[in-house]
């Protein structure tokens, strides 16, 4: 039975072969996934432009998404329109396929860009506090559920993703909202992808037990899907958002993957794992394996390879000049964004910086 499985759902092999799966299967077409690949391939491309921009000083921070590409398109293309997606602050291709524009990252990450909740639309706003954004998620979940846009006689049902890591199940906060979420049976998927690692700190510490079989003890189905596998995540996301979009409620998806990189450019993977390790989860590439498959179908060939790595140094030209648009934020503007209505306070706040700034500028 679906969200009971023992077994880690795969479709496609680490070498690129397909598999059969009793339960999910890839209802996609052969054009979609050529387009998951072309988007993991510039997803990678952004990451790498990101992480040399760090390096240059333009950027304060970056957090790499390398190795979870399968993870974030596959899941980011089981969400339509009316869903809505809360991620944490690695979620860099999931916000690439749902059109939010990059300089957005790339402001926050240089510190200019205030980071505001409603400027992204249906992507909020990244989350560095570890464990808020599950609780977030589950009380939007609760409204869309009070505004009658969920279950089967809602006329275009809406769900809500929330991403989160492995570190971050541990988290108090995540716990009450998987709590909360089961009580009120709220359309919620968790997306929860174990990249093994919570900076220096492995899973193996963190649970005794594989984080999907936490879910049944909150009461909701949990799945662990192949993360690596853009085809299985695409399946079970698929099946998991009909559910919350339907009234069925929560999911927990345990997207079992690895990050290849840092955790941030502020650290040093070698101070805790070993080369072996990582050459070992080289090995199962998502964006090789579905290269090799396409190939193996004759649906791609190296022409194809050719021209997409042009549009991914074309895409790394746009990104880097990107950075010179951004325009730095002003205090002044600071205290604008925090409401849409400025509070009596905080606009008093305002008025006294306004005064404490041109008083500097006469002294
Ligand atoms: C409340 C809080 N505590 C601690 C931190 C510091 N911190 C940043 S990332 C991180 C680990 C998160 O690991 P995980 O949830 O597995 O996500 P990943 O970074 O692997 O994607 C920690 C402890 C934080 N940002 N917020």
């Amino acid at each position: 039975m679906r969200g009971q499985s023992h077994d880690m759902v795969q479709l496609l092999t680490p070498d690129g072969q397909r598999v059969h799966n009793d339960d999910f299967d890839f209802s996609g077409t052969t054009d979609d996934l050529v387009g998951y690949l072309r988007d993991m391939i510039l997803a990678r491309r952004f990451d790498a432009e990101a992480t040399a921009l760090q390096r240059h000083g333009e950027l304060g921070l970056w957090p790499p998404l390398l190795g979870q590409e399968a993870a974030q398109v596959g899941s980011a293309h089981a969400v339509r329109d009316q869903d809505v997606v809360f991620p944490s602050y690695r979620e860099h291709a999931v916000a690439m396929v749902l059109g939010v524009p990059v300089s957005n990252f790339l402001g926050l990450f240089r510190g200019t860009d205030g980071g505001n909740w409603d400027n992204l639309d249906k992507f909020k706003n990244y989350q560095i506090v570890i464990g808020c954004q599950p609780l977030h998620a589950t009380g939007y979940a609760m409204g869309l559920q009070l505004d009658g846009v969920v279950g089967p006689d809602a006329e275009d049902p809406a769900a809500v993703i929330v991403y989160h890591g492995d570190g971050a199940a541990s988290q108090g906060d995540v716990n009450e909202a998987y709590v909360f979420a089961a009580s009120y049976n709220a359309p919620v998927v968790f997306f929860c992808q174990n990249n093994q690692w919570a900076i220096s700190e492995p899973i193996a510490l963190q649970s005794r037990i594989p984080l999907y079989e936490r879910a049944r003890g909150f009461g909701f189905p949990g799945v662990q899907v192949d993360g690596n596998d853009v085809l299985a995540v695409k399946a079970v996301t698929d099946w998991a958002m009909d559910r919350a979009r339907g009234g069925e409620g929560p999911t927990f998806i345990e997207a079992f993957t690895y990050r290849l990189g840092a955790h941030t450019t502020s650290d040093d993977p070698t101070k805790y794992r070993t080369s072996s390790e990582e050459e070992e989860w080289k090995g199962r590439d998502p964006i090789a394996r579905l290269t090799t498959y396409l190939k193996a179908e004759g649906v791609i060939d190296d022409d194809w390879l050719d021209q997409m790595d042009e549009d991914a140094r074309q895409f790394g030209e746009d990104v880097r000049a990107t950075i010179p648009t951004l325009e730095p934020v002003t205090m002044d503007g600071l205290f604008q964004t925090v409401y849409a209505e400025p509070s009596v306070a905080l606009e008093s706040q305002r008025r006294e910086y306004l005064d404490y700034a041109a008083a500097g500028e006469d002294a």
